[in-house]
């Protein structure tokens, strides 16, 4: 078995102090930004995560971990974000009502921002007045929703429901870990994501189709 890489140890332990020194060990051996974040980071959440559901570890030890890995991605995110290029698009991005976990937002937004989509972040916990409003005010060609738990996935479908009741001609991207294409569909979204990585593939596919209407 291959040893595990002291950036994943890291995260598990929730040793945020260590995360500097070791994001930068993996730049300077040429990692790049997406690298890290996908071989070494969400590897170690995804353990954090296990170890959770297996009452090895409470709420209070992800929450370190939680701290680490957004630390690590503050390093990281000038790496991910475009230079000075004007955007070509607008999203509006949120994780829905009863939902605190915003770690892979954070990615999205991110990856979004380096595809030129400027994102307007409207944070956690967010309710479906929330977002309508946002889209009022902000007029975006997409809006993009988070849910990692089961229990927020009826947010996520009210969500859309209100956007689309409000008669707004905006693309609805959903993502989380729980979430699928066939929820995506079931609730009425127009796309779904996996992955960060993938999202920026999906909104660019979503938007310039919407652009072809
Ligand atoms: Co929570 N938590 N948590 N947690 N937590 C999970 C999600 C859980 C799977 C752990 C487990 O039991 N194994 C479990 C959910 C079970 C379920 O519903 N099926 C769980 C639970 C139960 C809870 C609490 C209820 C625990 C409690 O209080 N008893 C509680 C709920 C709080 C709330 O939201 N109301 C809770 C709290 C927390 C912390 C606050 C301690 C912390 C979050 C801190 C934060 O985000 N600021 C936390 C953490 C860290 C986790 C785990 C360990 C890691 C989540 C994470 O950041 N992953 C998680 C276990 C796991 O995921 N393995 C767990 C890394 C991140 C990069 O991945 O968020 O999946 P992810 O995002 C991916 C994709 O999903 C996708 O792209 C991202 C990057 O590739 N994606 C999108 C996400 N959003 C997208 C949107 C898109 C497209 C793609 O388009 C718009």
């Amino acid at each position: 078995m291959n040893p595990m890489h002291p950036l994943t140890e890291a995260v598990i332990a929730g040793n945020r102090d260590a995360i500097g020194d070791l994001v930068r060990e993996c730049i300077d051996d040429g990692e790049n930004a997406v690298d890290i974040v996908d071989r070494h980071l969400v590897p170690g959440m995804n353990i954090v995560g296990e170890r959770f559901r297996d009452n090895i570890i409470f709420v209070p030890e992800m929450l370190l971990s939680a701290r680490a890995m957004k630390e690590a991605l503050r390093i990281l995110e000038p790496m991910l974000a475009a230079s000075n290029v004007q955007p070509l698009y607008r999203a509006v991005l949120g994780s829905v009502e009863g939902d605190l976990h915003d770690i892979g937002k954070n990615l999205v937004s991110m990856v979004w921002k380096s595809s030129r989509i400027e994102v307007i972040d409207l944070g956690v916990n967010v309710k479906p007045a929330k977002f309508v409003e946002a889209v009022r005010q902000h007029q975006p060609h997409l809006v993009g929703l988070s849910a990692l738990l089961t229990t927020t996935m009826p947010a996520m479908h009210l969500t859309v429901k209100a956007i689309r009741e409000a008669g707004m001609p905006v693309r609805i991207m959903v993502g989380g870990a729980p979430v699928t294409m066939d929820f995506a569909v079931k609730i009425g979204a127009d796309g779904y994501a996996e992955s960060a990585g993938h999202a920026v593939e999906a909104a660019v596919t979503l938007l310039s189709k919407s652009n072809a209407d």
